[in-house]
């Protein structure tokens, strides 16, 4: 039997996903048109940064390049995701433990892990797992846990596909159009809720995340978000069209060389709610979802990450992140993060792919020696930074705050736990900076095979 790729069957969720949250957030196609015109006018004025991203073959990702988010409620429905992205040819990445943000999840991002998948269709999703541990009011906990214990997120006919894809290794066509069909229902807004309304009032008051997670059928999608090449101009044009948009973009400041992400979003719209009343549906509404935009940058290595981590608590240190200093505050403390591209390759703080030129093919006889800035010199190679993929747990915080209708909330005590969410997981994320390391070393040692290295 032929199998259709993993890697069309994550572009077709993907461009399916996106063609329905348009219709249910119509605001998210204005994001869309936004990217697009801002993207196009990027790559217009700047014809080097087109060629770059052109010879990194980034430049067809761009456009179909987005991130969604979810949230469920227990192991069993996190498993079933994990089982039903992996024949999208996701993996876990990473764990991010927002409790110290005050926010009552753990989560992962399900993304494709290699160079080649991730070209072709760099979907990931942002996939957060209640802690029901840390609702305090046993009374309410255990309501949460039957609540959500008796739901099902999945038809009958999405669990079936995906143990067919497991069992054959793979979907047949027109198995694989109707797994997509049936996988992105699950995402789907549902308007009805699955409690009363003073039900919901109780678990919104211990947490709207609480609320937002156990109220309903299954885990909407809360946002999707396009990548754009200027995230200052996006930003600008979100509060230019009247948008509600974030005070100020997360991550790092604006740079020449971009690392890592920045980010930002429109508030949660107001939504309204029929909750089912032991007489009649009452009416209420409920806010979850919303719209984001982000910047992709350069991965950094651990040591790269380090430095970014102590710049950004330098910042954040002086005061609030949303006071209207913070901008200038933030390039302050980031003056002392080289910003070109040299410097970031030869102070090993961002990830590289080489790639050999025309010129290095022919030189590949004798010794070039091993160190890619003299190939570099030579003219026998090229660096492109590696995209970073991931995300980053402070502006993660930052962005389920703004989207709560929270204010900063302190932390939940103590126990951050990788173990308990892997286990509910069913098995151990992957280490991000791992994945980097692992596609530049292949870039590397295919390099320097090209360009006549010694062998080592
Ligand atoms: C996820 C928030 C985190 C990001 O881009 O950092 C996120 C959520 O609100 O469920 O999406
Ligand atoms: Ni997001």
């Amino acid at each position: 039997m032929q199998f259709v790729p993993s890697d069309h069957v994550r572009a077709a969720f993907s461009a399916t996903m996106s063609a329905m949250y348009r219709t249910e957030v119509p605001l998210y196609g204005d994001l869309l048109d936004i990217v697009a015109g801002i993207n196009a006018a990027v790559l217009e004025r700047d014809d080097g940064l087109r060629q770059s991203l052109a010879s990194a073959d980034e430049l067809d990702r761009l456009d179909s390049e987005r991130h969604g988010a979810i949230r469920v409620g227990t192991a069993e429905e996190l498993r079933l995701l994990r089982r039903a992205f992996a024949l999208m040819g996701m993996k876990p990445v990473g764990y991010y433990d927002l409790t110290v943000a005050g926010v009552p999840v753990h989560s992962t991002a399900f993304r494709p892990v290699e160079l080649e998948a991730l070209q072709h269709s760099p979907f990931r999703v942002f996939t957060s797992l209640l802690r029901l541990d840390l609702i305090e009011d046993a009374d309410l906990r255990r309501e949460a846990g039957e609540l959500l214990g008796a739901r099902r997120i999945a038809s009958s006919r999405a669990v079936d596909l995906v143990e067919t894809g497991e069992r054959q290794g793979g979907l047949d066509p027109a198995q694989a159009d109707e797994f997509v069909a049936e996988a992105v229902d699950i995402f789907r807004w549902h308007s009805e809720a699955n409690v009363p309304l003073d039900t919901y009032g109780r678990l919104k008051q211990a947490h709207p995340l609480i609320a937002d997670v156990v109220s309903f059928k299954g885990p909407h999608i809360n946002h999707l978000t396009p990548r754009v090449l200027d995230i200052d101009a996006a930003h600008a044009e979100m509060q230019r069209r009247g948008m509600e948009a974030k005070a100020v973009i997360e991550g790092p400041p604006r740079r020449a060389v971009p690392i890592l992400l920045r980010q930002t979003s429109f508030k949660a719209l107001e939504e309204s709610v029929q909750f089912p009343g032991a007489i009649s549906l009452s009416d209420g509404t409920h806010t979850a979802r919303f719209g984001e935009i982000e910047q992709r940058g350069v991965a950094l290595t651990p040591a790269g990450r380090a430095l970014y981590d102590s710049c950004l608590d330098e910042a954040r240190g002086q005061g609030g992140s949303q006071a209207l200093d913070y901008p200038d505050r933030l390039s302050a403390a980031f003056a002392r993060f080289p910003d070109d591209l040299q410097a970031l390759r030869q102070q090993k703080l961002a990830h590289f792919r080489y790639t050999v030129t025309a010129e290095g093919r022919d030189n590949g006889k004798g010794d070039a020696g091993r160190d890619p800035e003299r190939w570099i010199a030579e003219g026998w190679a090229e660096a492109y930074p590696l995209v970073y993929e991931d995300f980053l747990p402070v502006s993660a915080a930052g962005i389920f705050q703004s989207n709560l209708g929270g204010q900063e909330q302190g932390a939940y005590a103590g126990k951050s736990s990788q173990d308990a969410f892997e286990r509910a997981l069913g098995t151990p994320v992957l280490d991000p900076f791992m994945l980097y390391e692992a596609i530049e070393q292949a870039s590397l040692e295919a390099a320097a095979k090209a360009v006549g290295a010694a062998v080592q």
